[in-house]
């Protein structure tokens, strides 16, 4: 595989930024993205949209933190820090997703900084991560201003209304996700688990390209579509264009679920800690 540059001792890192959700077990949301993002090699940032109350088994309740605060750590840390690329993860309110796309707009990110929209709605146990009627608000301020959006099959059917069932709706659902405004649309194949492989189909408005990893048979993939936003971000920070960006992140996460492990009763998390064996 080929991995990103690690920076020298000493030097600034390339930055990059995740808008998320806290898990409080560690699986998925920021713990996920920002251990993915050190085990790459950039500096890890975070903007905390909500606190979720959560282990293994699920999510048992969610504090949101307010608009004014969410955009506010946008702000102070792109106006001084800087940041290469940004994701966005759990958005929890349709205050929250307000306050980021005016902030957004404002700071450059979806135009001169490559902007990653994960439409999270639900946790893989179906619990909800974002108010109702926060979905159409998500569609219609942050769609337009992404580089690439990554849903899952789940999403792509709140979303398109489309139930991808074989190769032909999966690109079907490519191109209704990319009329509603982003550059690129990823359609996550994982969660189609008839299929012998995990293939995710990307589309620009003019072609498909595929990315096919074997389907890993565990129980133990929370967090494997944060980790592969994360990885997928980090490489665009480094310049890296859309399907180079997307090919990392595929790897990272397929490598992630082959390392994944058991904590508590229910689902563990994907282990992108397999990169530390991997080191010169
Ligand atoms: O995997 C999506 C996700 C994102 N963010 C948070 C989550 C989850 C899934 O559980 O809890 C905070």
């Amino acid at each position: 595989m080929r991995f990103l540059p690690l920076p020298d001792t000493g030097e600034t890192p390339v930055r990059v930024m995740t808008i998320a959700g806290s898990d409080s077990g560690g699986a998925a949301g920021l713990q996920s993205d920002l251990r993915t993002f050190a085990l790459a090699g950039v500096h890890g940032t975070s903007a905390v949209t909500a606190v979720t109350v959560q282990n293994s088994l699920g999510v048992t309740g969610f504090h949101p933190i307010p608009p004014e605060t969410v955009a506010g750590q946008i702000r102070a840390v792109v106006e001084d820090i800087g940041i290469g690329a940004a994701k966005t993860g759990m958005l929890a309110t349709a205050g929250i997703i307000d306050a980021i796309a005016d902030t957004a707009e404002d700071l450059g990110i979806g135009t001169r900084i490559p902007f990653l929209v994960d439409p999270v709605c639900a946790s893989q146990h179906g619990d909800p991560l974002l108010t109702p009627e926060a979905l159409d608000t998500l569609l219609r301020r942050l769609f337009p201003l992404a580089h690439l959006v990554t849903p899952n099959l789940d999403e792509v059917r709140l979303i398109t209304g489309i139930d991808v069932v074989d190769e032909a709706s999966q690109r079907d659902a490519a191109r209704a996700l990319h009329a509603l405004g982003p550059r690129w649309a990823l359609v996550k194949g994982g969660h189609l688990r008839t299929a012998a492989t995990s293939t995710d189909v990307l589309y620009d408005g003019a072609g498909f390209l595929e990315f096919e990893a074997p389907r890993l048979d565990t129980r133990h993939d929370h967090g494997a579509g944060d980790t592969l936003g994360a990885a997928t971000v980090c490489a665009l920070a480094h310049g890296f264009d859309v399907p180079e960006a997307v090919a990392f992140g595929k790897e990272w996460v397929t490598r992630s679920l082959a390392a994944a492990y058991p904590v508590g009763a229910g689902h563990g998390p994907v282990n992108a800690s397999w990169r530390l064996r991997e080191l010169p």
